[in-house]
């Protein structure tokens, strides 16, 4: 009696050894327990089945030929299947059996095939003994099979091309199957093991398991045994334990689940032109990107990323402007600019250097600010409160690094990339005013410790002292454009300030400069000198100015 029989447990205990794949599925294979292949066709799928705690994962032949839309009669080629098996095998840890069909071909194909698999770390390939190309074991009858000698021939030429001593190499009888009984099916079986296979997978399509269970007990764990019990499914497992299986590959399910609830979802909506009935009954976007490890790529941005940190941006948007008619039914951030808005041309600056999540403060006709992908705060004391109120209604979105820029202004994408990756936890953008922009009125005028040097080696830091709409012209080093950007530690600081402005009961008078200059009172705030390349919107000849603007 062989250990398979000796040994019963449902589980195997523990967690896999630390081994490489080829050497996990050995270990399942060769265990004295019984183990389980769960079928899996794409990257996706292999991960739901890494999810759901299987050691194992069974490449189904049938299964990756339909998602690809094709039949399983070798339409896809083998160079198909292999781009498959390299998706499941980047997406999971777990060792993979793949289902090789007949090989491909003769002994040449087959030890192309093993080489290919090792090199893309697939644990083991099964090989059944038929023709190419193959048809699937349950349509038709009396399917011919190889010459025993050639089949053993390909067995060999496989197991001489493994470059990996560990890789499992499966040769599964037809002989069942194909209607040549048990005496056929044991000759194979035994000529098979002696031609080098690791293991034997014996096939029926049967309803009961009376076949496979004969043939394992004339076998007598010569080498490991595996089945497919699609067919006999109603077998209880605990009688594939007692014949002493090796492995139980569960050959098509996951595939045969997913279509049923794509064919239900797809008729619901079709019927009812509406999601409400589905949603909550299917996955949510959260869980995609849970299963295809974006928290991951968050990180790696992270680390690979410097000065691409800050993704957050909020954008004072509340005022109505004094643009006469253009303002009278949409704020002036919604005004056209040569077939955009105002608004919707910085949110895509924001968006080319990375700065995805924005938040835009509204006011004045709020209902008119309708772009996708952003978020919403309403300001409405937008007529009697000012821009720090504003910026208080998103309190909540200053957390981490953030952008904090006005509504009504243009700038190239270079002065928010240098922004980005300028020294400081508050940095401002400040105007040299080298190149006064025509007809342009001065509003945040700036006072620093040193003014712009225009030096190329220079790259002293430049501190704030004030901005203010009034200043003594020695004083003023430039005007700041409306666009800031703090670090984390910036922005706990901002926070304080705006609850320490609320708490003297200022904060609906306060405007930026004000809080600005207070911020820089108690902290280090950076100016980034820029020279020109931006223009906000406060007139007409700004708007024509704008719309010029590239
Ligand atoms: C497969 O899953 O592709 C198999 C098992 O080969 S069976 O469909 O039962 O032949
Ligand atoms: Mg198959």
């Amino acid at each position: 009696m062989s250990s398979h029989q000796t040994l019963l447990s449902s589980d195997y205990p523990g967690s896999p050894p630390p081994l490489g794949r080829a050497a996990s599925l050995r270990a399942e294979i060769f265990s004295p327990f019984l183990s389980f292949l769960m079928e899996a066709h794409s990257g996706l799928s292999a991960k739901i089945v890494q999810e759901a705690g299987f050691r194992g994962i069974w490449a189904s032949g049938l299964t990756i030929s339909a998602s690809l839309g094709l039949r399983d009669s070798n339409e896809a080629s083998w160079t198909q299947v292999l781009e498959v098996l390299e998706s499941m095998a980047d997406a999971t840890q777990l060792p993979i059996l793949v289902d090789g069909d007949t090989g491909y071909g003769n002994f040449n194909n087959v030890r192309r095939l093993v080489r290919k698999l090792c090199e893309r770390q697939i644990a083991g390939v099964c090989i059944e003994d038929k023709l190419f190309p193959k048809t699937n074991s349950f349509i038709g009858e009396a399917q011919p099979l190889a010459e025993i000698s050639e089949f053993c021939g390909r067995i060999k030429a496989g197991k001489d091309s493994q470059s990996n001593e560990d890789f499992v190499f499966v040769a599964r009888i037809e002989a069942l199957v194909s209607g040549f009984g048990l005496g056929e099916a044991l000759r194979r079986a035994e000529a098979y093991r002696a031609a080098g296979a690791d293991a034997i997978l014996i096939h029926s399509k049967k309803s009961t398991a009376c076949e496979v269970l004969a043939f394992a007990e004339r076998w007598q764990n010569r080498c490991p045994v595996v089945i497919v019990p699609t067919a006999y499914h109603a077998t209880p497992t605990t009688l594939f334990r007692h014949a002493g299986i090796s492995t139980v590959i569960w050959a098509n399910h996951t595939l045969r689940a997913a279509i049923t609830a794509m064919r239900d979802t797809c008729r619901r909506i079709a019927e009812d032109e509406s999601l409400q009935e589905v949603e909550g009954r299917v996955a949510s976007v959260q869980d995609i990107f849970r299963l295809v490890g974006n928290a991951e790529l968050e990180a790696a941005e992270k680390r690979y990323l410097p000065g691409r940190t800050t993704n957050r941006a909020i954008v004072l948007a509340a005022s109505r402007g004094d643009l006469g008619e253009l303002t009278y039914d949409q704020p002036k951030c919604m005004i056209d600019v040569r077939g955009q808005s105002l608004l919707q041309r910085l949110v895509g600056v924001l968006a080319d250097s990375g700065v995805r999540n924005v938040t835009v403060v509204r006011g004045y006709r709020k209902e008119a600010i309708t772009l996708p992908g952003i978020i919403n705060v309403d300001n409405d004391r937008y007529a009697e409160a000012g821009e720090a109120y504003s910026l208080a209604c998103a309190r909540a979105q200053i957390d981490g690094e953030t952008i904090v820029v006005y509504g009504d202004i243009l700038f190239r994408r270079y002065i928010l990339d240098g922004l980005l990756n300028a020294e400081g936890d508050i940095v401002i953008a400040v105007d040299t005013l080298g190149h006064p922009r025509s007809g342009a009125v001065l509003r945040d005028l700036v006072a620093a410790d040193r003014p712009f040097s225009g030096n190329y080696l220079d790259d002293e830091p430049v501190r704030l002292i004030t901005v203010s709409s009034a200043l003594p012209a020695p004083e003023c080093c430039g005007e700041w454009i409306g666009l800031a950007r703090f670090t984390a530690q910036g922005a706990r600081w901002l926070r304080e300030e705006i609850n320490l402005v609320e708490a003297e009961g200022t904060l609906d008078r306060a405007d930026l400069p004000f809080l600005l200059t207070r911020l820089a009172e108690r902290h280090s705030v950076r100016v980034h000198y820029v020279t020109g390349h931006w223009l906000d919107v406060d007139t007409l000849e700004d708007l024509s100015n704008a719309r010029n603007f590239t």
